[in-house]
Order: C-alpha cells, then structure tokens, then sequence
C-alpha cells in the first residue's frame, strides 16, 4: 500500500523537507520537529510521515504507524529529560476543530518543562 501525501500540506511539506522545522527525531514512519509557537518549555511535534487529517484517521487506517508516534514520544521523553521520577509530560492529540486542532495532518504534541494544570483549557 502507497503512503497518502497532500502537496498542499503543511505537515507533509516539513517531513518531505520542503519547509524547514527543527527536527529532534525520525523514524521510516513519523518526523517530530519543534513546535513554531511552544506552549512548554519543550514542545514537539511528532507526525505520521503520511497524511491522515487526524489522529482517528490514522488509527483507523494504519494503527501501526499510529503506535509508532507514541513510541517516538517515549524516546523524545527521555531525550529530553522529561521522564524521570519526579517529571512528566503531556501527550495531546486535538481531533477537530472543537478540540483546537488548526492543522488538519495528524500530529501528537509531547509538551513538559513545567508542571501542567487540570483540566486542560
Ligand atoms: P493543533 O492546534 O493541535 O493543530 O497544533 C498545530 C501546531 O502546529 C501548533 O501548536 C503550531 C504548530 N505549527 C503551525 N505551523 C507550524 C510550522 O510551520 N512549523 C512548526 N514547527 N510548527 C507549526
């Protein structure tokens, strides 16, 4: 089975290397770079090298690559001293419009560096 790619897409131009971003972490199946506008004192980006609008299209059509964002997230973690006992970090994945996603390729955000609130805004 062939990857989907958009030629218009944001996401798929920064993992084509197209449009530069600062890229912490690859893999054969996802790109995480940081994020242009960080929320944390660490805010990375990891995305599915192919194009799905979000995170339950992905799962839906290649569940693999999406367990394999969470795994890059788990390696960024630790790359990033995030995970040590008394440490921590978020995992989002905004799905629409009402959950505050504005770029329609799936993406999981890591963000860590502070201590996070609850719930979420
Ligand atoms: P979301 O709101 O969940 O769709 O998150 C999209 C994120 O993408 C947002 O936190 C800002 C980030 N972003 C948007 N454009 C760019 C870009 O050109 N480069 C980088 N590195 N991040 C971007």
């Amino acid at each position: 089975m062939t990857s989907p790619t958009d030629p218009d897409c944001l996401f798929c131009k920064i993992a084509s290397g197209n449009i530069e971003a600062t890229i912490v972490h690859e893999s054969e199946t996802t790109v995480a770079f940081r994020d242009l506008n960080p929320q944390a004192p660490t805010h990375v980006l990891v995305i599915p090298r192919s194009h799905y609008p979000n995170a339950a299209a992905l799962a839906e059509n290649e569940p693999a690559t999406a367990a394999h964002l969470f795994d890059a997230a788990r390696e960024i973690a630790a790359e990033e001293g995030l995970d040590g006992p008394d440490g921590g970090y978020r995992m989002v994945l905004n799905t629409g419009p009402a959950a505050h996603q504005s770029v329609f390729h799936a993406h999981l955000h890591v963000l860590g560096g502070r201590t996070m609130t609850w719930p979420p805004g």
